[in-house]
């Protein structure tokens, strides 16, 4: 009796048990379907990671003997999408069933569900490992309040899986958190280490997604191609991160650099959303390297914080507020996206640099994503679905699990507070502070009004001025309104002006 064994594009993980035992009525199939390039519009290198690494599964499957069937996107029996490829290969193999691996995406999984309930074939769900916690955990472990609190939960599965605890079960060192610690600029050393992603030539590829009509944005640099694309790649990435990067990595989590634009990030996002690696082993490194004594504790508590913490975290809040979360807008926000958001071409240098980097690497570190780009898209009052189509697109590790909570929720507050306990916004002084962009900007960073004033100034206070009757009880928030109470009705007009002409000229920004 034959099986088809469906793995999709960010299901690449060779150790799931799926591939422990070969068998000649097992025939596993990936496809490039027009469905998942067109529900939005991706970065070109994204669509190239996606297509090399699922070409070369495949390649690795039949070389350990599995029986694989493979569409490339121009195969002219390609039907595009998901549950119309399923059919014809099923009726072409003569499967008697069809197994598919839990899908990370909503939007998939009812898709494959709807399919399973009408398909003539037995169709079954398996469930897959990849993440630390199951889909429903956040909901479960910190119930139905309102407001669900990351510390609390990223305390309860270090306990759980036993990750950076003493002989007595308590952390490591005796604190939870060492963020404290680790909010530093950049001063320029320790220098940034040499780029230790592998190179590939896929220009080959990249022609045969443009013959077939994909429509991208983004620079491809296809010649040249920087993203690990199998296990061993991603694994040569891990232990070059581990070596040269984890041990400053939460000292320089927050600092943001004109010329250092991977800082001592790991880089493995992409390879841990598509499962070439495992968040599992990936935290073990990291402890492993605190256990040894190559790596600090508040790196590596920082570094596992992200993997085990928030990464769990917003996985749990993605299935928990879908679907309906994909239309939150607290605010009403509905300002479209200046051009410049698909050219980097702004004065502003901090936008400038930070839109430039994702379109040229499909790739931006973290707090460029939140303190910079998000934060000018909260305080301009962007759309919030919009904004969320562009971070989907732009970057190379955007899968709607991870992208959509740390869009709508973190970064733009747009789901009310239920993941953020206060808006992520500044002025010019925190990017100021934790970067060198201000200095050569063509804006004033300490001018508020004027000409020149940095747009981002009289954007924040008209930000929390706006939205008094959201903000102001929140008691995070006491500092900024005691501060806001504290202009006079001229000032606060004057602000009120500013933020209003930013606005109306914000194409020209
Ligand atoms: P590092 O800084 O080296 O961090 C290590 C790992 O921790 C990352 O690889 C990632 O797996 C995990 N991690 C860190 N922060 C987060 C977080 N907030 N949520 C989930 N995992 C985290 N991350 C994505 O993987 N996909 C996205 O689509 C995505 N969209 C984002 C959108 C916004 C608005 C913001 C503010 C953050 C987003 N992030 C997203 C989180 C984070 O920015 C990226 O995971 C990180 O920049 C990836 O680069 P890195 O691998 O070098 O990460
Ligand atoms: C992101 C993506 C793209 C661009 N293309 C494909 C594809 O052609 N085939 C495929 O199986 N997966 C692709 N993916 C990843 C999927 O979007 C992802 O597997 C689902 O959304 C589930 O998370
Ligand atoms: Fe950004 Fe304002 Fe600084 Fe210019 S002055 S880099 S716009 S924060």
């Amino acid at each position: 009796m034959k099986t088809l064994r469906l793995v999709l594009g960010d299901q690449l993980d060779p150790n799931h048990h799926w591939f422990s035992d070969v068998r000649a009525e097992t025939i596993y199939v990936l496809m490039e379907v027009r469905q998942e390039t067109d529900y939005t519009l991706h970065h070109a290198q994204k669509l190239i990671a996606i297509f090399a690494a699922m070409r070369r599964f495949a390649s690795l499957l039949r070389d350990a003997g599995h029986r694989v069937h493979y569409i490339e996107i121009d195969d002219p029996l390609n039907r595009q999408a998901i549950p119309a490829n399923l059919d014809s290969v099923a009726e072409l193999h003569g499967a008697a069933c069809i197994e598919y691996l839990l899908p990370d995406e909503w939007r998939v999984d009812q898709q494959l569900s709807a399919y399973a309930a009408a398909a003539n074939v037995p169709v079954r769900a398996v469930d897959t490992g990849h993440f630390h916690t199951t889909r429903d955990e956040v909901g479960h472990v910190l119930g139905t309040g309102r407001s669900w609190i990351m510390d609390r939960f990223y305390r309860s599965i270090r306990v759980r899986h036993r990750v950076l605890l003493d002989a007595e079960g308590r952390p490591a060192g005796g604190q939870w958190s060492y963020d404290a610690e680790n909010r530093q600029a950049w001063p320029g050393s320790p220098a940034e280490p040499a780029d230790w992603r592998p190179h590939h030539d896929h220009r080959a590829l990249w022609q045969q997604i443009v013959a077939a009509g994909v429509r991208s944005f983004g620079e491809p640099s296809a010649g040249d191609f920087r993203w690990p694309v199998d296990r061993a790649e991603a694994l040569a990435c891990l232990d070059a991160f581990i070596r040269d990067a984890l041990p400053f990595f939460a000292q320089f989590q927050d600092a943001m650099h004109g010329s250092a634009r991977r800082l001592f990030h790991s880089m493995l996002s992409f390879a841990l959303n598509v499962k070439m690696l495992n968040p599992r082993e990936v935290v073990a490194r990291a402890e492993h390297a605190y256990r040894s004594g190559a790596a600090p504790l508040a790196a590596v508590e920082g570094f596992i914080r992200q993997i085990l913490g928030w990464r769990e975290f917003v996985r749990g809040v993605y299935w928990a507020r879908m679907p309906g979360y994909e239309n939150s807008n607290a605010f009403g926000h509905r300002r479209p996206l200046p051009h410049w958001f698909w050219d980097g071409r702004t004065r502003m240098a901090c936008m400038s640099h930070a839109l430039r980097q994702s379109l040229e690497d499909a790739h931006a570190h973290h707090i460029l994503r939140l303190m910079v780009i998000g934060n000018f898209a909260l305080l301009a009052g962007l759309d919030p679905h919009e904004v969320h189509e562009w971070y989907l697109g732009v970057y190379i590790d955007a899968f709607e699990w991870v992208e959509m909570p740390n869009t709508l929720g973190m970064s733009q507050y747009a789901d009310g507070g239920a993941m953020a306990t206060k808006p992520y916004v500044s002025s010019a002084a925190y990017i100021h502070r934790m970067s060198n962009y201000c200095k050569g900007c063509a804006y004033d960073r300490n001018a508020r009004t004027g000409a020149r004033a940095c747009p981002f100034n009289a954007l924040y206070w008209d930000f929390f001025d706006r939205h008094r009757g959201v903000l102001q009880h929140n008691n995070r928030l006491g500092m900024v309104y005691r501060q806001l109470a504290r202009f006079d009705d001229e000032a606060l007009e004057a602000i009120r002006m500013q933020a209003d002409s930013v606005v109306r000229n914000i194409e020209s920004l």
